[in-house]
């Protein structure tokens, strides 16, 4: 089935959804940011920018799209409080065909991630998480609740193997957890020195992976627009590379992209984001996914 034109989709372009292979799925919550606000704004500012993007590959010689993308109703959150609105999200991504076709949820915070890994969780059973990040966000509960988004690998780390890269601030606490739990955690300071890092990481995952990205995992001048920066992260190549490896020697099952706060003036953050996606819609392309 060949993609029409749609401009309020992702890339301007969709197909009826049983047709398509993946699925975007706007989740505009925000609601236990700590610093910079805007979060909510996020995945409104990535479906546009993708707009603008090239649909051809050429790095793969592919048109990714042409293999269907659906863009699905933003996720409405009434005001309710925080338990409410994670139900929402896990009710609504467990409404999803999941299994059949690849989803990627646009955040919003990330405390999105916990009720989506759930509902993959209830699918999938072993699974390992893939985070990039610069937080380890396993602080057992963050500013009064256990949903927040420093929180959000906290919730994760009873359901599924973590494996988190791109780290460079963290508790005592966090670190204490990492060592006793046997997290598996690739800190900037040792991939900045191990030019193998990126095969030790698909080493520490096991077959099914979710891949949760959060936009500060990269260095700030690549990505600015978020609520929490750090210096010296992740590059573009560094991120996309790894991508790529997963996607060769594992099962990818889901993904989500979040914490994009946009910056006024400035779309750097949002087509980063952007291409991102359509990075890992290509590359499962490529592997005939
Ligand atoms: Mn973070």
């Amino acid at each position: 089935m060949k993609p029409i034109p749609d401009r309020n989709s992702f890339l301007k372009y969709m197909v009826p959804v049983e047709d398509a292979r993946f699925l975007i799925l706007p989740v505009p919550y925000e609601q236990t940011t700590s610093y910079g606000k805007g979060t909510k704004d996020g995945p409104d500012a990535i479906i546009k920018a993708s707009r603008y993007l090239e649909l051809f590959d050429e790095d793969l010689d592919t048109e990714p799209y042409l293999k269907g993308i659906y863009t699905l109703a933003p996720i409405n959150f009434e005001k309710g409080s925080l338990e409410t609105s994670i139900e929402k999200i896990y009710k609504e991504v467990k409404a999803l065909p999941i299994k059949d076709k690849f989803l990627i949820s646009l955040g919003g915070e990330h405390s999105i991630t916990y009720p989506i890994v759930r509902a993959y969780h209830e699918q999938f059973h072993s699974m390992t998480v893939l985070q990039i990040d610069a937080h380890s966000d396993l602080r057992e509960e963050y500013e009064g609740t256990i949903y927040s988004h420093g929180s959000v690998m906290a919730r994760i780390k009873d359901m599924a193997g973590i494996v988190q890269v791109g780290i460079r601030s963290q508790t005592k606490a966090e670190y204490d957890l990492i060592r006793q739990r046997g997290i598996h955690t690739f800190y900037m300071h040792t991939i900045r020195r191990d030019s193998l890092w990126k095969e030790h990481v698909v080493e520490a995952l096991g077959d099914h992976v979710y891949l949760t990205i959060d936009l500060d995992g990269f260095d700030p001048s690549a990505a600015p627009g978020v609520g929490t920066p750090e210096p010296w992260g992740l590059s573009w190549y560094d991120v996309i590379d790894l991508v790529k490896l997963v996607i060769e020697r594992r099962h990818l099952i889901g993904s989500d992209i979040v914490e994009l706060a946009p910056v006024p003036l400035s779309v750097t953050t949002d087509f980063l984001a952007a291409k991102l996606a359509y990075k890992i819609m290509g590359y499962i392309a490529a592997q005939g996914g």
